[in-house]
């Protein structure tokens, strides 16, 4: 069994994780747009990683008798300055994730909710992950700077990404 006020913050994540999903597919759909198809497909991976996170609290959720409740999406942005510029706003969007998910864990603590504690220890880890791989991107960006030789370079690396 879990807590209402609980239950209310993670349904708050849930939201989080696929406003996530969408955010990335909205940038896999710019990169498309600038026929940047290792950008796009990288992009699209992380996408449907964040639907698999919604889902890691969505069945967390349900087997604490928790009460899932879904909210509306918020639109995402569809444009952005440059490559560089989008990944600059994942990373920071990575950021924000890590301090919602340790804002969890630290309600989860306030009420001894061991479970979700232990839960959660898998996503501050991933978040580790998530937040370096934004930035070795927006590194990697930042010294190509404007050449089409080192971005289409960067595209291909990002294209070997699997998904999952
Ligand atoms: Fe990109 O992170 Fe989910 O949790």
């Amino acid at each position: 069994m879990i807590s209402k006020k609980l239950e209310t913050a993670l349904n708050k994540q849930i939201n989080e994780e696929i406003f996530s999903a969408y955010l990335y597919l909205s940038m896999s759909a710019y990169f498309l747009s600038l026929n940047l198809d290792g950008f796009a497909s990288w992009m699209k991976a992380q996408a449907q990683e964040e639907m698999s996170h919604a889902m890691k609290f969505f069945h967390f959720l349900d087997e604490m008798e928790g009460r899932v409740s879904l909210r509306a999406v918020q639109e995402p942005e569809k444009e952005w300055k440059s490559p560089l510029a989008a990944f600059t706003a994942a990373h920071k969007h990575e950021q924000h994730i890590s301090s919602c998910i340790h804002e969890l864990y630290r309600q989860a603590g306030a009420e001894s909710c061991f479970p979700m504690q232990i839960m959660l220890q898998w996503f501050i880890k991933e978040q580790v992950e998530e937040e370096a791989s934004a930035a070795k991107i927006v590194h990697d960006l930042s010294l190509v700077k404007d050449s089409t030789q080192g971005l289409w370079m960067i595209n291909r690396e990002l294209g070997a990404r699997k998904p999952g």
